[in-house]
């Protein structure tokens, strides 16, 4: 961990801390023993060891304080939490699966958390509109296999879907491996049931997918991190499941080739394309090293592509991307490529790009800019970022070498990179040597410093690259509107 996850932050006098009295009160709303984890005094139910998971984030990186962890069950429960918490001025962290990537999902200090485990039932899917209304604790992964036994699929889909909560998909916003198919979940969710900070609910868990009466609020929710309200439930139009499936792998030459690909492959494949994902060479050299697999390719390239589609007739999909194959072929857009036969390799083919994020954790520790940039020049930020960390002496194979390598991900066909710095510790040296260096370069671009993990704590300080102040100062109206004491997910997000 590093120890300085939180500089210049101090924790606000203006929250409350926990008594024994608040504790005996969450015991009177939440009547299942199980709905309470405290380490704190008489009503000690557990050891700092069982919060660890809570207080602790994905990457290691950041670490709460918490002692006292919320799991209730039912919206009424979540309403009495609230109301309770507003009127003590006890600040709150919302959590789904803990799997975010921007230190949102902890507190920061000894912020009660709200975790949504116990929020886990479908409400409602009706097959003909395909609409699912669930909880918002339902796992990803779970809601998707339900959704398949009835011929949809959930429109999400990322590497962490066996972890992740429906209800934290929308609270960041997520985006994911499908996104250029079935759009953003700002189009995609239809209604949000959701407890504000002061114990209201708000029921917005319209079916409907149009729906022209006043301002949209629900849109609000979706990327809010936890900051204006607790998302208890979703409805979300979900789109057949495609019956027939194909993953092509290939290698390229040049970022321009990449690019020349997705062009001809949007022409060729068009309603079928569902993915068009990038791995750089580095990225599958250090997949491969820490899994100990062989790359399905043959030979080395500096580029390597995913594309996937997804339709309803193989024979059909099939031809199309043969066709594609070939012409990337002769064109020579393309240097090698392979295509999966069966679901075992459509899984294989996947894991190389899937398997990205948890290998490159595999050394200590991992610096993450999720951004959006111009195709024109996305992968120059990946070769400017490299020549910095060697000019600075930090990159390289010794144990001294703070940073191991510098790759480039992502799903280029949303122009949305992963630039990943895997490191042998976090160290403060490392970070001065990326930013604000990383920031200004995209600001100068007009890009974005956050394209779908959002900013939790770990880009708060840096939302001014993307954002002019005018539209700063709406969300935070907006922000004081919602929660006037502040207590929801405290220190994040575009607080000043
Ligand atoms: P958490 O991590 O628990 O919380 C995230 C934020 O949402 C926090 O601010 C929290 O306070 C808030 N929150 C959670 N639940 C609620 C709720 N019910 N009400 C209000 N606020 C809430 N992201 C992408 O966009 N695309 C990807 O492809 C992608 N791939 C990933 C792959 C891996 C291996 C990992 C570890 C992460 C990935 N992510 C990706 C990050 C992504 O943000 C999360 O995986 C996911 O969307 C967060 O859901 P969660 O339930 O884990 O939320
Ligand atoms: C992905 O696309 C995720 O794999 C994670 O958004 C990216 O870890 C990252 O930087
Ligand atoms: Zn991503």
């Amino acid at each position: 961990f590093t120890t300085d996850s939180y500089p210049n932050l101090k924790r606000d006098p203006k929250f409350a801390q926990i008594t024994e009295d608040d504790i005996a009160h969450f015991k009177s709303i939440l009547p299942h023993r199980s709905s309470i984890l405290t380490t704190t005094g008489a009503h000690a139910n557990a050891t700092p060891d069982d919060l660890e998971p809570f207080n602790t984030d994905w990457m290691r990186k950041y670490r709460g304080h918490t002692t006292l962890v919320l799991k209730p069950r039912t919206t009424t429960e979540a309403s009495q939490i609230l109301s309770y918490c507003n009127f003590r001025s006890l600040a709150v962290v919302p959590q789904g699966g803990n799997t975010g990537l921007v230190g949102g999902s902890i507190p920061v200090f000894d912020e009660i958390i709200i975790s949504m485990n116990n929020f886990n039932q479908i409400r409602s899917f009706d097959p003909v509109s395909g609409i699912l209304v669930c909880d918002a604790g339902v796992v990803l992964e779970v809601a998707d296999q339900y959704l398949r036994e009835q011929g949809h699929i959930f429109p999400l889909d990322l590497g962490a879907k066996g972890s992740c909560h429906v209800g934290g998909n929308v609270a960041t916003n997520a985006g994911g491996l499908r996104l250029l198919r079935y759009g953003s979940l700002h189009g995609t969710v239809l209604g949000v049931e959701a407890v504000l900070p002061d114990g209201r609910i708000v029921n917005d868990l319209s079916t409907l997918r149009k729906n022209n009466t006043g301002y949209d609020l629900k849109q609000l929710f979706i990327g809010s991190e936890g900051t204006i309200g607790l998302i208890t439930a979703i409805s979300i139009q979900c789109p057949q499941k495609p019956t027939a499936h194909n993953v092509a792998l290939f290698g390229l030459q040049s970022f321009d080739h990449v690019r020349q690909a997705f062009v001809k492959t949007k022409q060729q494949l068009s309603e079928i394309l569902s993915a068009f994902e990038l791995m750089d060479g580095n990225s599958q050299d250090l997949v491969a090293k820490v899994t100990g697999k062989k790359h399905p390719l043959e030979s080395k390239c500096p580029f390597y592509v995913l594309i996937e589609t997804s339709g309803s007739n193989d024979d059909h999909d099939a031809a199309k991307l043969d066709s594609l194959l070939e012409d990337l072929t002769t064109s020579e857009i393309i240097s090698d490529g392979t295509q999966a036969s069966n679901d075992t390799e459509f899984k294989g083919l996947w894991s190389w790009r899937e398997g990205v994020p948890e290998c490159l954790g595999h050394w200590g520790g991992v610096y993450k800019y999720d951004v959006s940039i111009p195709l024109a020049e996305f992968y120059d930020l990946v070769t400017a970022t490299r020549k910095r960390c060697i000019e600075a002496g930090i990159l390289g194979d010794r144990p001294e070498h703070l940073v191991v390598d510098v790759v480039g991900y992502g799903h280029v066909g949303d122009c949305n990179l992963h630039l990943n710095v895997p490191v042998r510790a976090y160290d403060k040296k490392v970070e001065q040597v990326l930013e604000p260096f990383i920031y200004e370069w995209i600001q100068e671009r007009s890009g974005s410093i956050s394209a779908e993990h959002g900013l939790g704590l770990a880009k708060k300080a840096y939302v001014g690259y993307s954002r002019e102040p005018a539209m700063l100062k709406l969300m935070r109206d907006i922000k004081k509107q919602y929660d006037p004491k502040g207590i929801m997910n405290p220190y994040k997000y575009v607080e000043e």
